[in-house]
């Protein structure tokens, strides 16, 4: 059964790859799972209708069908698990990887988060200059410890996985800063994560919703 996905009508980075269906769409080219994507507004997404898939009416959402599934990290993780290549066979190295599913959402991504919102929303506060300081220090506190643990690897546990898929996704967030060039190991894994022609066609598929709406 074709997966049904959803995804901002009209994204803040006009469909560049920061929002959270983003690394569901790879998870999905990863699989090689057709999926559909149905977009809605921001006032969509709060209707009741919306709310029954999502409690806290946010995307992406997945819907296969009868289960529904929201938070990205739950969406990749069922993908991962239903399809093979995202997740090692040997039990202990998939208990591994999701823990980098893990450590990437809960460890490496609230930092980064704290710092889109500022930059996104935030920039008028009078606190602002303070507090991106703070919390950039903290960033790199984790691309510090992330970058030793990576080394001279290609991804963090073996072969790619659906950690690595996680975290480049949790990295990504910060290429607009100059934050990442500090860590040349972590921007050649970020980059190889973007070489991928998985992450290729996730890409230019959420990127073609806004140049569909704008063209068109
Ligand atoms: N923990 C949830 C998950 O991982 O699925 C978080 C979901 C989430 O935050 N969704 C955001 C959302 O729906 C979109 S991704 N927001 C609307 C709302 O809460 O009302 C966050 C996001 C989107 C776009 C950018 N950007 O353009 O820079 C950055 C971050």
């Amino acid at each position: 059964m074709t997966p049904t996905i959803t995804a901002f009508e009209s994204s803040p980075d006009r469909g560049r790859g920061l929002a959270r269906d983003m690394r569901v769409r790879w998870a999905l080219e990863e699989a090689g799972q057709p999926y559909e994507v149905r977009l809605l507004s921001f006032s969509a997404m709060k209707e009741p209708a919306h709310r029954a898939l999502h409690p806290f009416g946010q995307i992406p959402t997945y819907e296969e069908g009868d289960l529904t599934l929201f938070e990205s990290g739950a969406i990749v993780l069922h993908i991962a698990e239903s399809h093979s290549g995202l997740l090692p066979e040997d039990t202990n190295a998939r208990a591994r990887a999701i823990a980098w599913m893990f450590a990437a959402l809960n460890t490496v991504e609230p930092p980064i988060m704290d710092r889109t919102t500022l930059m996104l929303f935030e920039r008028d506060k009078p606190w602002h200059g303070e507090r991106l300081l703070a919390v950039d220090a903290r960033i790199r506190a984790r691309l510090d410890e992330l970058s030793r643990r990576l080394g001279s690897a290609d991804w963090l546990e073996g072969e790619f996985s659906a950690g690595d898929l996680l975290m480049a996704s949790v990295l990504l967030r910060l290429k607009s800063s100059a934050m990442l060039d500090e860590y040349p190991a972590l921007s050649s894994y970020v980059a190889r994560g973007e070489a991928r022609p998985a992450y290729k066609r996730a890409f230019a598929a959420q990127l073609a919703v806004f140049t569909a709406s704008t063209n068109g």
